[in-house]
């Protein structure tokens, strides 16, 4: 009789992937980093895009890229549609965010990563660049403790109740953007506090999953479609709850969304539905956050800092690499 445990080939395939799209985001992490400081955000974004192609294309899937970025800030993007992989293998959807936050990248500020995620084909949600509304909170709460469309002060005291504390113990995390001006009064007024980030809401929304570590209990705000999908799919491996709509204001944005199989343009997706099956998420600092460490270059050795995570187990894995001899095996 065999002693072997047996593992489904889907599930063995994907805990190999899991290491390898951290070969993925190192790379993309790596190329933008030599740009960090440098004040060119498009520099810097190509240089991401560039290595996350070269190593998407060698894993053994049949990739479709389709959440990708630049349709909104005609950046080098890897165009929704791409294919990717070495066309053998398992049929799986690609999100994409080679750079998430170019600016902070190109400024040398906190929190600049590479990311990107990987599901079963037809799982993830297919969405056009534009913006989308979002709230997000982490696990432990009934569903629906807070809504899309409550008020702020309404969601902040919700979620007070539901955890126990007074308002003024809890923290908001929004992109400081004028749009955004109501969201901040209204949570103030509350007596909760508003953390402000420039750039990176998929870190953002990420911080909501653990709050004693992080001081962050809910994310508000309108940020890019692409980044809410990369985001919901780490909320699925890590827990919580997220809430958010497109922002399809125009007939042409609308058509867009249309052709990717959106039929109502006022939907309100829950985080089963921006991320449907089982799904893998990796994020690799390049430029030091409260996520996770930036690029290092030293004398003869890289390093990165990596999270990897996987819905199906929910297995969370920080991954810190030392990298010898890139440029001999032309590997960034
Ligand atoms: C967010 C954030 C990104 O864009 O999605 C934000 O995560 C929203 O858009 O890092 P605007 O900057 O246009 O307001 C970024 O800041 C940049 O893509």
């Amino acid at each position: 009789m065999s002693t072997h445990i047996s593992v489904p080939p889907q599930l063995l395939l994907e805990r190999i992937l899991t290491l390898e799209i951290v070969r993925v985001t190192e790379r993309a992490a790596v190329s933008a980093a030599r740009l960090r400081g440098h004040g060119n955000e498009k520099a810097a974004d190509q240089a991401a895009v560039d290595a996350m192609r070269r190593e998407l294309n060698k894993l053994p899937i049949e990739g479709t890229v389709v959440i990708g970025e630049g349709e909104r800030d005609e950046a080098p993007m890897l165009f929704i549609g791409e294919k990717v992989g070495i066309n053998a293998g398992p049929q799986v959807d690609i999100a994409v965010d080679p750079l998430e936050g170019t600016t902070l990248c190109a400024k040398n500020m906190p929190g600049a990563i590479a990311t990107m995620a990987m599901a079963d084909a037809g799982t993830l949600l297919h969405a056009p660049d534009v913006y989308m509304q979002k709230i997000a909170v982490g696990p432990g709460y009934a569903k629906g403790v807070v809504e899309l469309d409550a008020s702020p002060a309404d969601n902040v005291r919700r979620l007070a109740k539901a955890k126990g504390v007074d308002a003024s113990a809890i923290t908001v995390l929004v992109l400081d953007r004028p749009r955004h001006s109501d969201i901040i009064n209204g949570v103030r007024g509350t007596g909760a506090a508003v953390r402000l980030i420039t750039d990176g809401d998929v870190a953002g929304v990420i911080h909501c999953a653990d709050p004693d570590n992080t001081g962050v209990d809910m994310y508000i705000g309108t940020g890019g479609a692409p980044e809410g999908v990369l985001a919901a799919v780490a909320l699925r491996c890590i827990g919580g709850q997220m809430q958010c709509r497109l922002i399809l204001d125009t007939e042409e944005k609308r058509e867009r969304a249309r052709k990717m199989g959106v039929t109502d343009p006022r939907m309100i997706y829950g985080i089963e539905d921006l991320a449907k099956g089982d799904c893998l998420f990796a994020a690799t600092g390049v430029t030091t956050g409260s996520l996770l460490s930036g690029v290092k270059f030293r004398k003869d050795v890289i390093e990165t800092e990596t999270v990897v995570m996987r819905s199906v187990t929910g297995t969370v894995r920080y991954i810190k690499a030392e990298h010898r001899q890139l440029d001999k095996f032309h590997l960034d």
